[in-house]
């Protein structure tokens, strides 16, 4: 996973090593699994995975350092590869590991770097995140036929429905599910426990497979909409659609923001968020595209997802795909965007 541009960044930064934490997002990254112990060290020579004698990682590129006696052995392994000066992660550490680097180490924040280099995708990667899109969709189409045939009461029983779905297909949530029903789909948090009604139903929820994470907002309607709201929503569709179409490799984020504005025109104050945001082992990435300076670059991997929030009129819309801008611009969430109208018990 790109170590021989972190062998690169080491030599150039005069850092000994960049040292990583499990269960952290860029310790997924780099052994691309979801194993989640010991501390791993990256070296200009070598990486390590350190861990206790319970473990026996095996990953590419990486050697397993076994500790009896963390302390003892830490010690002399730092001696022996002459360990002095190291990046961390300030995104992502405890106070208390800090505090351990410290003890040990001259530190610097890497984070930046991290960050920057996860933004362009490889090919095991994007594989990552199509099994995590196709996951996903396949869980929407479940959702639409039990709504269909009035399996769910609540918001919060699809939610539960997606999450025991996505467990059946050894993956997991990548954050906890938004379903947001008629006025519901105006606010960002809600109580999910009232009975579902006509209006709107916004379904935003994304996989981690493998470590990586997808991210998908549908919205469809319980009963039958009005001429206005099929206009509103035929808008938002739009707006979207023609914001994947504009996004291009070198285009600077805050262009496909601006463009969006003025898509929506006067009714740019319902939207109010970013259109869309890089995804990877994080659920927010670089890009950001809102405003930001950043770039869309090749072989990224980002959300375009406009919305409309109405007070006023209870009216919550979003529509979210995850895009990737390879040699060709795909889009890895295939669920339909068209309205769909579901009956009302
Ligand atoms: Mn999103």
């Amino acid at each position: 996973m790109k170590l021989s541009q972190v062998k690169k960044y080491l030599q150039e930064n005069k850092l000994d090593a960049i040292v990583l934490f499990a269960k952290t997002p860029n310790f997924t990254y780099f052994v691309q699994s979801d194993f989640e112990y010991g501390i791993m060290v990256l070296t200009k020579k070598g990486n390590y995975l350190l861990v206790s004698l319970l473990y026996k990682p095996k990953f590419k590129g990486f050697q397993a350092v076994r500790w009896k006696n963390f302390k003892k052995d830490f010690k002399a392994f730092l001696k022996k590869h002459k360990i002095k000066k190291i990046g961390y992660d300030s995104q992502e550490i405890l106070l208390k590991q800090k505090k351990f680097l410290s003890r040990h180490f001259k530190v610097r924040d890497v984070s930046g770097f991290l960050e920057d280099l996860r933004q362009t995708k490889t090919k095991e990667e994007l594989a990552k995140f199509r099994k995590a899109c196709q996951i996903g969709d396949v869980i929407f189409k479940k959702i639409i036929s039990n709504l269909n045939s009035k399996k769910f009461k609540t918001e919060a029983d699809i939610v539960k429905f997606m999450k025991m779905e996505a467990l059946k297909q050894n993956a997991e949530m990548s954050f906890e599910p938004i379903v947001a029903n008629a006025e519901n789909g105006v606010v960002a948090h809600h109580e999910m426990n009232s009975r579902l009604k006509k209006g709107f139903l916004v379904m935003d929820f994304g996989i981690k497979y493998k470590g990586y994470l997808s991210d998908m907002t549908r919205t469809i309607y319980l009963g039958t909409p009005s001429k206005k709201e099929i206009e509103i929503y035929g808008k938002v569709l739009d707006i979207q659609k023609k914001c994947i179409e504009k996004a291009k490799i070198g285009m600077k984020t805050e262009t496909l923001y601006n463009y969006s504005l003025k898509l929506f025109g006067k009714d740019a104050k319902y939207f109010v968020h970013g259109l869309g945001h890089g995804i990877g082992v994080r659920i927010h990435e670089k890009p950001s595209i809102g405003k930001a300076k950043d770039t869309l670059l090749k072989h990224s991997v980002f959300t375009i997802e406009p919305g409309y929030y109405n007070p006023k009129l209870g009216i919550g819309i979003r529509i979210e795909d995850d895009v990737y801008l390879g040699d060709k611009k795909e889009i890895l969430t295939k669920s339909t965007k068209d309205l769909i109208c579901l009956k009302l018990r």
